[in-house]
């Protein structure tokens, strides 16, 4: 077999990666271009790092797509140098000193197929602009202001993050380049997809709870294989995240969130768990459930409507229809959207065929004697689910409680006038995701900070607080359930411990 030879100059420049470096770094140090020794010394053995960091994407690149992808990776490496303030002129002395190694140590025919991808990618920092348009929105902002001294990390973080996660791609990419070139115009969701993760993870640090973080990477993963991506890249750009938070922060404040960083690789590494169905034939109304998601899965609405007509012709109890029947099938619905084997659109499908079904069984939710007690149920600011706060309200409306259910995403102070306005006993606030929970924080502080709501019971749930023991507590409401069932009983107790 004849092994073509750019891949002979791949191998070779690996084989060669020790002496390479070291030829590189003598050049660059006669040159006055590298940190001396001493003083320097680990800056010096940075700069040796970063040689065979260039040699490494040169060895890719002849692999891959060759002269066109180095030049790739000196425009991400000039643009994430710049963000630290070192001129890319640096990165071209650099280049020049490899390329005069290579020179040295390869044979004539190898070294010219090398040369011919070093000059590209020297060619690539004298031009202007230096990136493609997408890869421009990957430029570091500018530093955001000196933070206060008791800033805490969680606020540092979403302070710094139009700077952090820039620089975490353009580090990312530098470390998988062959990612860079494949990506292509996907680079700019590569940048919100940095920009989610670092909302994320200062949700958690400002909740002191790294599970929420290593729960929301773990959902990344398998939102990535099922779009046949590589999660080893996710290990690569989390751990970018934390350098990129490393050179960002001072270090008292980039402690948490590289930690919390750490423990979500250790667990993205113990391997991937694939959750089940959400809907299982033997559980209970399984049959039910399962024929329903069928209908919705198959478009048909009005098989759907009577299924659930027909179960309630058999008395069946409305309650067991939501737990067993609608809650499951919308978990599953998000569980099949995730492992992308439904769309955005279906799943939109689904959501409102339920919700319209639902309606049709208000004649019997509201139905109960009164009980003379009122509750307010809203999803919080941001929140745009609102089916879980609706089964809330319908399981108090169904124990007799007048509810006031406000949909999705409402405004705090709204939210606390309508408390007062309806007098209500319990407010239930509703997230689905850990960026819904600095929402639930706030409008939890407004409603204790206003005299009126203090004898409101307040109760918290959904998604996050289904995943999270005891993150209630630290939001300072009085409790939480994980279902409408068990957000009824809650709430009853909590009113008689009081006395009310
Ligand atoms: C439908 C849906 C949507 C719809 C909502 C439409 C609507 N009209 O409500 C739309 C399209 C808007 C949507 C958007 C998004 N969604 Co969505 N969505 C869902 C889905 C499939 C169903 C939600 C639902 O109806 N659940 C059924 C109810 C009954 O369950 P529940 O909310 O858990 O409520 C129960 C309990 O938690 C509890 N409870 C709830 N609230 C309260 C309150 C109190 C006080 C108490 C005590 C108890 C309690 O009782 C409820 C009843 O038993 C879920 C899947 C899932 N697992 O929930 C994903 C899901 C929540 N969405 C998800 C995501 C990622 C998103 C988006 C970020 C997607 C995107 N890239 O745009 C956005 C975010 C929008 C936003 N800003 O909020 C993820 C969250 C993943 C994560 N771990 O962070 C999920 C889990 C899907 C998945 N498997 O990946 N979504």
């Amino acid at each position: 077999m004849v092994i073509p030879e750019r891949d002979r100059a791949a191998d070779e420049l690996l084989a060669r990666r020790e002496p390479l470096m070291d030829a590189a770094i003598d050049r660059l140090k006669a040159a006055r271009r590298a940190p001396g020794d001493g003083d320097g010394r680990e800056d010096l053995a940075r700069c040796r790092e970063d040689v065979g960091a260039h040699i490494d994407a040169l060895s890719a690149a002849l692999r891959a797509a060759g002269a066109e992808q180095f030049s790739e990776y000196c425009a991400f490496t000039a643009v994430f140098i710049e963000g630290l303030g070192v001129p890319r002129s640096t990165l071209g002395a650099a280049l020049d000193a490899l390329g005069a190694a290579v020179g040295e140590q390869l044979a004539p025919a190898l070294s010219a197929i090398a040369q011919e991808a070093l000059a590209a990618g020297r060619r690539r920092l004298d031009a202007s602009p230096i990136v493609t348009p997408i890869a421009l929105a990957t430029i570091p902002a500018e530093a955001p202001a000196p933070l206060d001294e008791r800033a805490d990390a969680a606020e540092a973080l979403a302070r710094a993050a139009p700077r952090i996660a820039p620089m975490s791609v353009a580090l990312g990419y530098m470390r998988r380049p062959e990612d860079a070139l494949a990506h292509g115009a996907r680079r700019g969701r590569c940048l919100e997809d940095a920009r989610h993760h670092l909302a994320q993870l200062a949700a958690a640090v400002e909740l002191e709870t790294p599970a929420l973080f290593g729960e929301y990477a773990d959902w990344v993963r398998s939102l990535l294989t099922s779009f046949g991506l590589d999660p080893a890249a996710l290990v690569t750009h989390l751990g970018a995240l934390g350098d990129a938070i490393a050179i960002a922060l001072p270090e008292h404040l980039a402690e948490a969130p590289r930690r919390y960083i750490a423990a979500a690789i250790v667990r993205l590494a113990a391997g991937h768990v694939d959750h089940a169905s959400f809907v299982q034939p033997d559980a209970p109304l399984g049959t039910l459930a399962c024929g329903y998601l069928d209908a919705l899965l198959q478009g048909d609405r009005g098989r759907a409507l009577r299924l659930i007509r027909e179960a309630v012709e058999a008395s069946t109890p409305i309650k067991d229809i939501y737990a067993h029947v609608f809650q499951p099938c919308q978990y599953e619905i998000g569980r099949l959207w995730q492992t992308h084997q439904i769309s955005i659109a279906e799943e939109h499908y689904c959501t409102a065929v339920t919700q319209a079904i639902v309606s049709q069984l208000y004649p019997l939710v509201f139905n109960a004697d009164r009980a003379g007690r009122r509750l307010v149920a809203t999803s919080v600011d941001g929140n745009l689910h609102e089916v879980g706060a609706r089964f809330v309200a319908d399981f108090f409306e169904m124990e007799g409680w007048d509810t006031f259910y406000l949909g999705a995403s409402t405004p705090a102070q709204d939210v606390i006038d309508v408390v007062v306005r309806r007098q209500a006993d319990v407010l239930a606030v509703s997230a689905a995701l850990a960026e819904h929970l600095a929402s639930v924080h706030a409008l939890i502080t407004a409603a204790r900070d206003d005299d009126r709501c203090r004898n409101v019971v307040l109760l918290v749930g959904g998604q996050p607080f289904r995943v999270v023991d005891g993150l209630w507590r630290q939001l300072g409401a009085d409790g939480s359930a994980p279902s409408a069932d068990g957000a009824v009983h809650v709430a009853n107790e909590l009113l008689a411990a009081r006395g009310a």
